[in-house]
């Protein structure tokens, strides 16, 4: 009898540490799956441009415009962009210092980055047309968090993106972040954060998808945000 009880325990005891050791396994994959970011806005906004600007080895999707607007904006997203970076840190303490690097950039310098924390980021584009709503829904899905591009060049638009911006908050819900940027900074006809942000009652982040003005530090703060943990290298 004694030693029926004590198989009993022994075989309990098994099945507990089983058990402990399937939800440690589960949690380690939560800590180092990537940070998914949708990029989203109005037509030609330039969320293909800081994608590509990310990634180079980009996945993009597009078709010709039948009448192209200008001659640099001569095709359109019909699917998506989906690119995958990586954000290095060589310590968690000081917030802004770390590198964005796409996944052949890493694999190049890896041993620089020894003893680094890595927090894998997937960013997914989406087609900025209104008639496109239903695939922004469905890529609206599963992110953790938002940049929202607006056209900083383009004041008559400013009516369009706000419905786009609308549309994106209703897709995602409260609990998602959510950035503002007003985009294309570099350009000379650029009208300003602080006057898109009067006009559409929403706090604007400057940027340029283009030179990255901007948004790597845009990327890092959602990433802590987020609070995903990183994994050490
Ligand atoms: N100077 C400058 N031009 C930009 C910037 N971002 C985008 N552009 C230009 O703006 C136009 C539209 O950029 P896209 O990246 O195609 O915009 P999009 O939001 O992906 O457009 P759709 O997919 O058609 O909705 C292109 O001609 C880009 O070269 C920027 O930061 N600076
Ligand atoms: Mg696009």
């Amino acid at each position: 009898m004694k030693n029926t009880n004590k198989n009993l325990n022994s075989k309990c005891c098994y099945f507990i540490l089983f058990r402990i050791r399937i939800i440690v396994f589960i949690e380690y994959l939560t800590l180092i799956k990537p940070i998914k970011i949708l990029v989203t806005g109005y037509f030609s906004s330039g969320k293909t441009t800081l994608i590509q600007a990310l990634d180079n080895d980009a996945i993009i999707i597009e078709k010709k415009l039948a009448h192209a607007i200008s001659e640099e904006k001569t095709e359109t997203t019909t699917g998506f962009d989906f690119a995958r970076v990586i954000f290095l840190r060589p310590d968690l303490e000081n917030e802004l210092n770390g590198e964005l690097l796409n996944e052949a950039e890493y694999e190049r310098n890896q041993e620089k980055y020894i003893g680094w924390h890595r927090q894998d980021i997937e960013l997914k584009g989406v087609p900025g047309k209104p008639q496109f709503s239903v695939i922004r829904e469905i890529l609206s899905k599963g992110c953790d968090g938002v940049i929202f591009l607006i056209d900083g060049c383009d004041i008559n638009n400013l009516p369009k993106a706000k419905e786009a911006l609308d549309e994106t908050k209703a897709f995602i819900g409260e609990e998602i972040p959510l950035f503002i940027v007003a985009n294309k900074a570099d350009k000379q006809d650029f009208q300003g954060g602080e006057n898109i942000s009067k006009l559409i009652n929403e706090k604007v982040i400057e940027g340029s998808g283009k030179t990255r003005q901007g948004i790597r530090e845009l990327i890092f703060n959602i990433s802590k945000m987020i609070q995903k943990e990183c994994k050490k290298q």
